[in-house]
């Protein structure tokens, strides 16, 4: 089953804003891993959300059975270092804590001018309109009954002054969600919010390694039991997605970090409630490009996504509570899914990791 490519349509739908903070995020840079290592973790949130020691090894990371989408084979070997990892996603106090530090503005948050929004678009192209310079960003709204799947501007809606602070819009707020993960933030955010934490967003591999939690060729992060089927395992969709949610998992939206059972290396949440900005960029041949074991791998250089090729997108991994085996298995340990730089959506977030002093 083909995946429907929801990024490119929602880059459709909002395409002079989110081309313009694009075009914002050229000049961002990643921390090298010299820098994180030599940058000491925050205190408040080494409390908030402690590391879990993730032991180095080899690994085949990718597909192996017939349920993967194109871009998750060949399988291919990796061996990795050991690295540390949030235990659970950054919630909404972690970022809070990292706002009231810095004063950070969060991509979501910043005004478009003109003049940026025009240096994004071809040559000769009309001066936008000022009501497409006012910030917001992606909120899943719910359909009244069934819908084409494949069109997802049916339940995205670009909400203007949506952020992390007001993740359903201007007159919604984060009073109760402390423990909820962080929404609405851009790669960049995740970046600056990683730097100051004295961290850095993991690789892919890092990832999906973290992931398995030790299991060697099982589909979740538990093992091989559907997420629909017993106890449930993971925030996810229940019922007819896009508009019959019966919530068996306990919850609509998100959900509190630790709500489900951790994984192997005690890491919550790998599967499910906020998809995951991971470092690399996405590149749907990247896996047919890799030598037959690779170390400590950091992703293609060349972004490639053939279902939009003129965006470059980074990836992200685990899913949300948004999917469901009719729209997206993104709760799969292979699953891969991309989206571009500046996207700001109320399903994705991200945890930190961090590179071990040698
Ligand atoms: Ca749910
Ligand atoms: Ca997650």
């Amino acid at each position: 089953m083909q995946l429907p490519n929801f990024t490119s349509i929602m880059h459709r739908i909002t395409l002079p804003a989110i081309t313009a903070i694009c075009a914002l995020l050229a000049s961002c840079q990643a921390p090298t891993a010299k820098q994180a290592q030599q940058q000491p973790i925050q205190p408040v949130i080494e409390k908030l959300n402690p590391m879990v020691l993730i032991p180095g090894g080899s690994f085949k990371m990718g597909a192996d059975d017939d349920s993967g989408m194109p871009d998750e084979y060949p399988q291919h070997a990796i061996k990795l270092d050991s690295f540390y990892l949030d235990a659970h996603e950054v919630t909404n106090d972690e970022f809070a804590a990292f706002v009231a530090a810095t004063g950070y503005i969060t991509t979501a948050e910043r005004p478009i001018t003109k003049e940026e929004l025009m240096a994004s678009l071809p040559p000769g192209a009309e001066e936008p309109d000022s009501s497409m310079l006012i910030p917001g960003s992606l909120v899943f709204v719910p359909t009244e009954g069934p819908v084409d799947l494949r069109d997802v501007r049916q339940w995205w809606s670009f909400e203007l002054y949506a952020d992390w602070k007001h993740p359903k819009g201007p007159e919604s707020d984060i009073k109760g969600l402390g423990k909820h993960p962080v929404v609405h933030v851009s790669w960049e955010d995740a970046q600056a919010y990683a730097k100051w934490a004295g961290k850095r967003l993991p690789t892919e591999a890092e990832w999906e390694y973290a992931a398995r939690g030790g299991r060697k060729a099982e589909l979740y992060p538990w093992g091989m039991e559907h997420p629909q089927t017993g106890k449930a395992k993971a925030n996810i969709w229940n019922g007819h997605f896009p508009y019959e949610n019966t919530e068996t998992d306990g919850f609509y939206g998100t959900s509190p970090v630790k709500s489900f059972p951790a994984n192997g290396y005690q890491l919550y949440e790998m599967s499910g409630n906020v998809w995951e900005w991971t470092a690399d960029w996405y590149d749907a041949q990247s896996y047919a490009a890799m030598p037959a074991e690779s170390h400590n791998p950091t992703g293609s250089n060349t972004p490639n996504d053939p279902d939009d090729p003129s965006n470059p997108k980074r990836v992200i991994r685990g899913g949300s509570f948004m999917c469901s085996d009719e729209y997206c298995r993104g709760y799969r340990v292979t699953a891969r899914m991309k989206t571009t730089p500046s996207s700001g959506l109320s399903n994705l977030g991200f945890r930190c990791a961090k590179s071990i002093r040698k």
